[in-house]
């Protein structure tokens, strides 16, 4: 069995990494604007170094980004050529409600998206749209402590219902927060949480964590009722946690920290929290003041489908000699099997039919893998015919792999799965590191990591690889 004749490949960019145009179209300042390139910004985004507003000593990547503000038309042009059916990008929340909390919506933002979609969908292009990819208005920050507070919950109803909405008949798919796991790991970029010294950020962080769940699921109610065409997805970052060793300590290692992800999706995808969670909150006294209506409405509203980001898989042990190594944010033992990229993340194709095959078992509902990719530095050469490109076989290859696994998932394994959307389709700046130097793109943007350059687009020799890809729905993978 091949894929699906209506396989949604594409491509996938978030506002926060590729849109700029902070100040322009009646646009209200949001944490990922306050995010500086440098030694800063790891301190800034974990919500351990306060920075409430823009300084003039730090470079802010996300500010101007690859200006798709004003490039949407030639970047949908250039997905079009590539034979996109999807493109995933994501809603900029304070483009839409400055602050977040006005009764009533900016409508540039809401025009702008508006001509985005009806510019994809002149090329036959299905929008794919993350209500919030790590974005939260800087005055919900300041004013109500970021998604600590339940009135977010009012506030992002009221994002929701506008968007779906104004968008009804222009987008079908919607995933509701960009892996929703991450407020674990680096939670003002995740949620917007910044901390005060001696608070308990255990409880902050899961407190935080229920709120976004709870928003997930009237996200989910409203969209059903505006059209029940809607397809709402969940997503985490994923990559199955392995063993480091045999040894059954390591083992349970392995299961605990899977179970500390799915935990999420396990509420989005079946509708209630799972005894280990429980079991988790009141051995560490958290308290997430789970109520009656609470449990009925996450009962009530699972998510249609689960997507989720793949980078690489995990490994963890219990043994202390062991070399530590980073992916996506998560730390964990170094796999000696495996190659890394030049940032450390380790490259594990195989990993990704494990995955997929993991989160079919456990919940029976079609996938979307809405990012996967290789971020590497590329050297931008002429092409012989007056402009310019890059050799990236290193990018061709690792995509080439995973696609070849998720296909056996498919056809082997008889996981459902709606599409495919590599991460940073077009170069844009790199959330970990707000670096433009780590590329993921098929096009190259002519931008560097103090942002300098034209912001040219050049089209590099995945560009042309992943078009035959798609033309032929991923049967040639040469
Ligand atoms: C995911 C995020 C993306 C993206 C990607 C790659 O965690 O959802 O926003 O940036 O990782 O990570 P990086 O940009 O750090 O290479």
């Amino acid at each position: 069995m091949a894929l699906a004749k209506d396989f949604l490949w594409g491509g996938a960019t978030a506002a926060n990494q590729c849109e700029g145009g902070y100040n322009q179209g009646n646009r209200g300042l949001a944490n990922v604007d306050v995010i500086p390139h440098g030694k800063d910004r790891r301190p800034v985004m974990s919500g351990t170094k306060k920075m409430f507003e823009l300084d003039n000593e730090h470079y802010y990547p996300a500010l101007v980004g690859i200006d798709f503000y004003h490039h949407y038309k030639e970047d949908i042009d250039l997905f079009a050529e590539m034979g996109f059916k999807t493109f995933r990008l994501s809603i900029a929340w304070s483009r839409i409600f400055l602050n977040g909390d006005e009764e009533e919506p900016n409508e540039e933002g809401l025009k702008y998206y508006e001509d985005i979609f009806k510019e994809c969908h002149k090329y036959g292009i299905e929008p794919l749209v993350t209500i919030t990819h790590f974005d939260c208005p800087m005055h919900l920050i300041v004013k109500y402590g970021g998604w600590k507070n339940p009135i977010l919950i009012e506030f992002y109803k009221r994002l929701a219902k506008v968007l779906f909405t104004r968008y009804k008949g222009l987008v079908k798919y919607w995933l509701t927060f960009n892996e929703i796991n991450m407020i674990l790991h680096l939670p003002f970029m995740g949620a917007g949480l910044y901390f005060e010294e001696g608070e308990d950020q255990t409880q902050a962080k899961y407190i935080s964590a229920h709120h976004e769940l709870l928003a997930s699921a009237w996200a989910t109610k409203i969209a059903h009722e505006i059209d029940p065409n809607n397809m709402i997805g969940c997503m985490m970052a994923a990559g199955d946690y392995y063993p480091y060793c045999c040894m059954p300590e390591d083992v349970w290692e392995a299961q605990n920290a899977n179970r500390s992800n799915l935990m999420f999706i396990d509420v989005q995808a079946r509708g209630y929290y799972p005894n280990y969670a429980l079991k988790m909150f009141e051995r560490n006294n958290i308290d997430i003041h789970l109520s009656d209506e609470e449990k009925k409405l996450l009962k009530e509203n699972t998510v249609d489908f689960i997507s989720f980001s793949y980078y690489t898989s995990r490994c963890v042990t219990t043994r202390k000699d062991v070399t530590e190594t980073v992916g996506n944010a998560f730390k964990g033992a170094k796999n000696p099997y495996l190659k890394s990229s030049d940032w450390g993340w380790q490259i594990d194709p195989l990993g990704l039919r494990v995955t997929l095959n993991s989160l079919y078992d456990r919940y029976q509902k079609p996938l979307f893998i809405v990012e996967n990719g290789l971020g590497a530095k590329d050297e931008l050469i002429p092409d012989g015919n007056g402009s310019y490109t890059v050799n990236d076989d290193y990018r061709i290859d690792y995509l080439r792999q995973h696609i070849a696994a998720f296909k056996a998932a498919v056809e082997q394994d008889g996981v459902e799965l709606l599409g495919y959307t590599p991460w940073g389709c077009i170069d844009l700046v790199s959330a970990s590191t707000g670096e433009m130097s780590k590329r993921y793109g098929f096009i190259y943007v002519d931008r560097d990591d103090q942002g300098n350059g034209t912001l040219n687009r050049y089209k590099k020799k995945s560009f042309y690889w992943y078009k035959k890809v798609i033309a032929s729905n991923g049967e040639d993978l040469d």
